[in-house]
């Protein structure tokens, strides 16, 4: 266990140390390591424990453990800590949640971690994403002394630490629990699974949904943390619970599987549920999925003696189309037909109003998920020309802005490349470093305009494509990023030179001049490109606003009439 003692000695003695300021999948990991869902880790792993978990899903003392939890430090920070001292962690807002007796530093090898933990080194896979982008280069491992769980702000009524799950177990007198594990909103077939389990098993339900990191592009908690609330209405009242996890998912398929059913022991259930493709992160860059449908299963019941928790395993279950019940896939009778409705076409359902079914969900769900699906005409949105200086990308920007004014559904705000310079981005120059910090401050603002459902128009040079995937990365979660590639070639751009700029870069008075001694990525997959030495600005706005039109982001007769 994380030692919990002394806590007052160990405020004092957290203001003379060395502080890191967690990011939040950090936190996430050391809620779960010092409320001993992680257990029986004690720390961040010590780099004997990493190998060996990484290799062999276990800890050095042979203990199965399937995931690798470290603290990622930069290689400044690391500079200033060595092997024996003590630093403190610190929340974002500043208080000190642990001390950590520092054992181990070293710089792991993330690719060979990826292939370790996930099998592969593709970014298609969020997880190796996460590894290979976010994570800083420097590991530190060693023992934690508690001072403070994280603080929550939201569904405090729904948290609970393992301890506190147990004592409510125990006062509800269940003794045979079975988990279920979902980062998705629960629709019927869900609940045929999490029935059937609770009925075969004679065992009471806890539904424990991850709400710390899930996958790219799933519904946010509180949306489904409602739609769990709802939901509970259809359950018997005394023989289910909901209980929030607050943790980063990895979406190592398998390998999460094992880690999953650890945890929910921890949280004192007797059995876990795992489904089809449990913890799957898609497809990868190939078009195949990274891992077996049933694979996670497998490899949790093979392990089911030493886990301590019994595996229930269920394969995919499906709507028969006759009589509207729930079966699972192998007890389909032949020629019988089943419904099904995709993630796909569950999102498009929700974009365009239309109906969705009721064998598929719950009325009271699906009114939840619609607040925050509103049609695509009140969604906000975000256009991101990209291309070298003169391509016209501010022009083009301006004529777009105002013909959506005129058209007045929802405000409408110009980031231009020079506008952002002035007033976000004034202390910063050409520099790749630079450009990239220019270009996530526009991604930052124009999420929180999309997230607002507003129109953010962004025009900056944004010469790199692995910024600008960021940024799309950024908005796609609140709405519709649509990348508009000015591709105007440089020697237009350059005869044009409007501001008198080609001509001193090219005189060496500017350096790092984008096109001349500075780089520009191509984009590889916009949604239109537009070359302004073929086309006047008003053609390629009104071209902008059809494509707009076409999308459902504006009314066909508006932008007819306005264009
Ligand atoms: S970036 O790369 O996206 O951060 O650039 P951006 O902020 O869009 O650039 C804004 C304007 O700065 C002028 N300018 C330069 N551009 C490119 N390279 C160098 N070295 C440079 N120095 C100044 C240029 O006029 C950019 O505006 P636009 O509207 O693109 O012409």
């Amino acid at each position: 266990m994380v030692t919990w003692a002394n806590v007052s000695e160990l405020k004092e003695e957290a203001l003379t140390l060395i502080s890191w300021d967690l990011n939040q999948r950090q936190i996430w990991d050391l809620e779960l390591l010092l409320n001993g869902a992680f257990a029986p880790l004690t720390g961040f792993l010590p780099e004997i424990d990493y190998r060996s978990v990484c290799q062999e899903m276990r800890l050095g003392d042979g203990t199965l453990w399937p995931i690798p939890i470290n603290l990622d430090v930069t290689e400044e920070f690391a500079g200033k800590i060595s092997c024996g001292d003590r630093m403190v962690l610190r929340h974002p807002e500043g208080m000190a949640l642990a001390i950590l007796e520092i054992s181990d530093i070293w710089k792991p090898d993330l690719h060979g971690e990826a292939q370790a933990v996930f099998r592969t080194t593709d970014v298609a896979h969020p997880g190796v994403a996460s590894l290979l982008h976010q994570m800083h280069p420097v590991y530190v491992g060693g023992h934690l002394e508690g001072i403070e769980l994280p603080p929550h702000h939201t569904f405090n009524h729904l948290r609970h630490t393992p301890l506190e799950l147990l004592e409510q177990f125990n006062r509800r007198g269940w003794k045979k629990i079975v988990a279920f594990q979902t980062r998705n909103p629960m629709h019927r077939a869900h609940i045929e699974l999490t029935r059937r389990a609770s009925e075969e098993l004679k065992a009471d339900l806890l539904l424990h949904p991850v709400v710390g990191r899930t996958s790219p592009g799933d519904i946010d908690y509180f949306v489904r943390v409602r739609c769990y609330e709802a939901i509970l209405k259809h359950y018997p009242q005394e023989s289910t619970m909901l209980s929030l996890l607050p943790l980063a998912m990895r979406m190592a398929g398998p390998r999460e599987a094992l880690w999953h059913a650890i945890i929910r022991k921890n949280y004192g259930c007797t059995h876990f549920i795992i489904g089809r493709d449990h913890a799957g992160p898609g497809l990868g860059s190939d078009g195949k999925p990274f891992y077996g449908p049933y694979e996670a299963q497998e490899l949790a019941k093979s392990h089911e003696n030493e886990l301590g928790i019994m595996i229930k395993a269920f394969e995919e279950m499906v709507c028969l189309e006759d009589s509207k019940r729930y079966v699972a896939v192998s007890e389909v009778s032949q020629g019988a037909k089943v419904l099904s409705l995709s993630g796909t076409e569950l999102r498009k359902r929700l974009r365009d109003g239309t109906e969705i079914p009721e064998w598929f969900s719950y009325p009271d769900v699906i009114q939840e998920l619609r607040k925050v699906h509103p049609p695509r005409q009140s969604q906000g949105f975000t256009i991101f020309f990209t291309g070298l200086s003169g391509a016209g990308k501010s022009t083009i920007a301006q004529t777009v802005m105002a013909k959506l004014m005129e058209i007045g559904t929802r405000p409408v705000t110009l980031l231009d490349g020079d506008i952002v310079r002035k007033h976000l981005s004034s202390e910063l120059g050409f520099s790749k470093r630079d450009r990239d910090i220019n270009i996530r401050r526009i991604g930052y603002v124009a999420s929180e305009i999309t997230k607002n459902r507003g129109i953010a128009i962004c025009a900056p040079i944004a010469p790199y494509e692995v910024t600008r995937t960021e940024v799309r990365e950024m908005i796609s979660p609140y709405g519709a990023f649509i990348e508009i590639y000015v591709s105007t070639p440089i020697e237009v751009c350059e005869e044009r030179d409007r501001k008198g700029l080609y001509a001193k870069a090219r005189a060496g008075l500017i350096k790092e001049f984008t096109g001349i001694d500075d780089p520009y990525e191509v984009p590889r997959n916009p949604e239109m490109g537009i070359d302004t030495s073929q086309m006047s600005a008003d053609a390629a706005a009104n071209s902008i606003l059809e494509y707009l039109s076409s999308q459902g982001f504006i009314q066909a007769e508006r932008s007819e009439k306005k264009t």
